[in-house]
């Protein structure tokens, strides 16, 4: 099985289904198609249905869209608990998952994920504070209800949907309580997210767009590289 991701230090989306396939041992290659140059829209057009990554590739069907790609691994390698195991546990994991797919519109607009960044103060606060409350009143009920350290005991799908989130937090050093702070350490220590972490660092590309400095107006585009 092939994935195709888009820039490690950037794509949130490439990093879930990653971090499914890493952590449980899936085996599979990527290829990192990035996400600014000439032509880069059409590139990923040429290789993906929906001009976008992550795609994972088995044999001659190409899966689109995380949430497909995650279901399509767990029912391929049953034996891998990439849900919880049990059915309550199950449905709640999908409700957080579906909810990080659709919701969190500020956190995704104002502190863009940005592994090699740290930005403390750059995001105000008050544009993003009701995503916060409502990331830390669900990670928050998830982790006292498990006992943690992720979000249904073990490494689960649900928290490779709220990794690129954690990242966010740390990045801008966004106020949240203990327990989701415990939580964002428990992502950062995962070894899968070790390794994702390690190859985004290397990564020489910058993608203006996803950059706080020019989105804010202090850098003009084209002048970080
Ligand atoms: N709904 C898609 C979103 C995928 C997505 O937006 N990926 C970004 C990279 S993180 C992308 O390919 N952007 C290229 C574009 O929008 O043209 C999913 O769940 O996988």
């Amino acid at each position: 099985m092939k994935l195709l991701i888009g820039n490690r230090n950037y794509s949130t989306w490439s990093l879930r289904p990653w971090l499914v396939m890493r952590h449980f041992e899936i085996p599979f290659e990527d290829e990192v198609f990035q996400l600014s140059g000439p032509d880069w829209r059409e590139k990923i057009a040429a290789r993906s249905p929906t001009g976008k990554v992550p795609v994972l590739i088995d044999g001659d069907l190409a899966v689109p869209e995380t949430i497909a790609i995650i279901e399509y691994l767990a029912e391929r390698f049953p034996d891998k608990a990439i849900w919880p195991s049990a059915s309550r546990d199950r449905a709640l994991a999908r409700a957080a998952a579906a909810e990080m797919h659709a919701g969190f519109p500020a956190l995704r607009q104002h502190a863009p994920m940005n592994l090699r960044a740290s930005h403390p103060g750059k995001v105000d606060l008050d544009s993003v504070r009701r995503d916060l409350h409502r990331v830390e009143a669900l990670w928050g009920d998830l982790l006292e209800r498990s006992g943690g350290p992720f979000l249904f005991g073990g490494f689960s799908a649900a928290d490779a949907m709220f990794a690129p989130l954690a990242t966010r937090l740390r990045t801008y050093d966004l106020p949240v309580s203990d327990l989701a702070g415990r939580y964002v350490e428990a992502i950062y220590a995962l070894p899968a997210f070790q390794d994702w972490l390690s190859l985004a660092l290397h990564e020489p590309w910058i993608v203006d767009d996803d950059e706080i400095d020019v989105i804010q107006g202090r850098i003009a585009p084209g002048t970080l590289a």
